[in-house]
């Protein structure tokens, strides 16, 4: 019998795929369509078994459709900005597009290698001008469309990597790439509206069928939409003033207005430093808000981290019963979410009641469970019971209320009758209204390093921000550059100097690049008619081919890069360039390849088991099979070597 070469076998049948273009896109539209797609990779070095796994998936799911007469497109690129290119670039001398497409060269070889069936005729390449040109473009049209904004606000800023970071991108106040402290600063930087669509984002999660429940959950989560109301404080003149002003609170729990007993501002808050100026509370206050500064709003919002606070000297008029409130700042408040401003209650709300417990304030029990009794040992000058002894935390169900004038004995908690009577109330006394909030916050596009997209805009002393002209683009990163020496786009002085398209006059360039989660953003839409001169894709190519039938990638994009993705489709189709909703009709998020332990592979732990040289020992089929095989797609897979050893036998 012949033994099985796979090392004979591989070669002379990719050759003859190759030669026969088995995987050129037919576009045969007497056929039905699939589009099959696999998150593209970044090129930072030679591929691993994750991309083996997620790969060898999306490939049998190509080849079993074209064999069952669809008209399969199934492309392959590199997502190719970003910061590891351009670190890799400053360590070595050289430039960013070197280490890039060198590593392009190799992950495409080893692609090759595994005989996966990409059309290679489709590659998109993020950082060739060709596809950022297109990029660029798709800024230009939000910005028409009143998506794109400049504005200041407090940022993460990392001075390691020299870069603004998402709020994501910060763990207790360090980055996530070098670890280095990270500052916050006021910076006017480059935005997405994505919170216009924060509702649309949120009601077509219903039409993904074809989604892993939790992966919608987590966007759900993300994006957090909460009903409730603004309800008005007046803020008490401070002695021998006259300067009352009203602060707006947003509650999800305006029934629970009778059981608030302090209000908090954010440290953020503009009013802060008004509130304590020149006063005996002033350097306390001022000290916490420092100290608040250092930690981002992320982490401080955190529920199980201790809470830090301190007294204005201040207080505000509760507008159901008008009792004195007093106002504090307090660190677990975050700026920008519903106005920065609470109106806490502690026996409703566990972060209010582990506050007024550290602080020794009031705590006013109006809702009871079934069971519970109130605790009559306390009574404050209004005779209402307060507690400091026996509650162990916050009561959140439902329950019934108790010390809340007109409304005691009516059911509250969330969305409950008591909500709509007391909003009504208040809306009818002009003291408060229906309000709906996002957790979801604007996307911060700008990035301050070179290896990215540059952003299309020119400021010109005379003009303003201009635009730069559709016909111009793109905007060309110079390849010109050393980025070992210090040297920046915005030190680049022939790439920053520019003249004004509006007045003629001398005008500088931003010098920002955008986030590279822009470049992943819309791809898959190039992919349908990759090789276009006039737009980023003809409407007709994309409504043939999209949406994807089938998208395959990891579980740590589920929410950054596909909520970006479902965001740029739905703008798309606003600009009447596509006539779909979502891009991705069913999503498998692969499970993970463990080494022989159960271990993660990573290279500092040293147990990375090299894709090439598993298919040098056993070929690419026998790889491809045992990974398939060892485990259902989207669960853990513990690699085992005797079990690869056994499907080669088997082949
Ligand atoms: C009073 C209250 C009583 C609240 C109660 C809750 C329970 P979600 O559901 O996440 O939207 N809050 C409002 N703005 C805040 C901010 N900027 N920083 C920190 N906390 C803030 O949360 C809404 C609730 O979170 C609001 O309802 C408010 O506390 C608090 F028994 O108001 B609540
Ligand atoms: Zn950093």
């Amino acid at each position: 019998m012949k033994a099985y070469n796979p090392h004979e076998i591989e070669p002379r049948w990719q050759k003859a795929w190759d030669e026969s273009g088995l995987n050129t896109v037919r576009e045969d539209e007497s056929k039905p369509k699939k589009y099959v797609l696999e998150m593209f990779p970044y090129p930072s070095g030679d591929i691993h078994m994750g991309h083996v796994r997620n790969y060898t998936i999306g490939d049998v799911i190509a080849r079993y459709s074209k064999m069952r007469g669809f008209d399969v497109l199934h492309p392959m690129g590199w997502d190719a900005f970003g910061l590891p290119a351009e670190n890799a670039a400053i360590k070595h001398h050289s430039h960013p597009a070197k280490w890039t497409y060198a590593n392009i060269e190799t992950q495409k070889a080893s692609f090759k290698r595994m005989g996966l069936s990409y059309d290679w005729d489709r590659t998109v390449v993020a950082c060739d001008p060709e596809y950022y040109r297109w990029g660029q473009w798709i800024f230009l049209q939000f910005w028409k469309r009143g998506l794109v904004e400049r504005r200041e606000s407090p940022v993460n800023w990392c001075p390691n990597c020299k870069t603004v970071l998402a709020n994501e991108q910060v763990t207790e106040g360090e980055c996530w790439r070098c670890h280095g402290a990270v500052e916050k600063r006021d910076l006017t930087q480059w935005y997405f509206k994505i919170t216009d669509y924060a509702q649309e984002l949120l009601d077509d999660l219903d039409q993904l069928d074809g989604w892993p429940e939790r992966v919608k959950q987590m966007q759900a989560n993300w994006i957090g939409r909460s009903e409730g109301a603004e309800v008005d404080f007046e803020l008490l003149p401070a002695e021998g003033k006259d300067d009352g002003q009203t602060i707006t609170v947003f509650t999800t729990r305006p029934d629970t207005l009778f059981g608030c007993s302090f209000f908090l501002l954010a440290p953020e808050s503009k009013l802060v430093p008004e509130l304590v100026a020149g006063t005996e509370y002033e350097a306390e206050v001022m000290a916490l808000v420092e100290a608040a500064s250092k930690v981002s709003a992320v982490e401080r919002a955190q529920g199980d981290r201790e809470k830090h606070g301190a007294f204005t000297g201040r207080y505000v008029v509760n507008p159901v019963n008008g009792e004195k409130v007093p106002v504090w700042v307090a660190d677990y408040i975050v700026a920008d979410y519903g106005t920065g401003a609470v109106m806490a209650v502690p026996c409703g709300d566990q972060r209010d009641f582990e506050f007024a417990r550290k602080y020794d304030l009031p705590i006013i029990p109006i809702i009871l469970g079934e069971d519970d009794a109130l605790y009559p040992q306390l009574k404050d000058e209004q005779n209402r019971v307060v507690t400091t002894v026996d509650w162990e935390k916050s009561y959140e169900a439902e329950g019934k209320l108790v010390q809340s004038g007109k409304y005691t004995g009516m059911v509250g908690g969330k969305h409950s009758p008591a909500v709509d009577a007391i909003i009504g109330d208040l809306e009818a006394a002009g003291k408060g209204k229906k309000s709906v909030q996002f957790r979801l916050r604007d996307w911060l596009i700008s990035r301050q390093r070179y290896w990215g997209n540059p952003i299309p805009a020119i400021y010109c002393d005379k003009c303003g921000l201009v635009p730069v002209p559709e016909e111009d683009l793109p905007v060309m990163l110079p390849k010109d550059i050393d980025l070992s020496a210090g040297e920046t786009l915005a030190t680049h002085e022939e790439f920053a100097k520019c003249t004004c398209p509006k007045c003629g006059g001398p005008a500088r360039r931003e010098t920002d690049t955008m986030d590279t989660f822009t470049c992943s953003s819309w791809y898959y839409l190039r992919y349908t008619d990759p090789h276009n001169t006039e737009l980023p894709f003809a409407p007709e190519k994309a409504n043939r081919w999209m949406p994807v039938d089938q998208y395959i990638g990891g579980i740590e994009h589920a929410i950054l890069h596909l909520l970006y993705s479902r965001f740029f489709t739905k703008v798309l189709r606003d600009m009447g360039m596509v006539d779909f909703d979502e891009p991705f009709k069913n999503l498998l998020c692969q499970g993970m390849v463990l080494d022989e332990h159960g271990d993660v592979m990573s290279k500092s732990k040293g147990n990375v088991i090299s894709p090439e040289d598993m298919i040098a020992g056993y070929g690419a089929d026998a790889v491809r099979a045992y990974i398939l095989f060892m485990a259902p797609p989207d669960k853990e897979l513990q690699w085992n070597e005797d079990g690869l050893a056994g499907m080669y036998k088997f082949l």
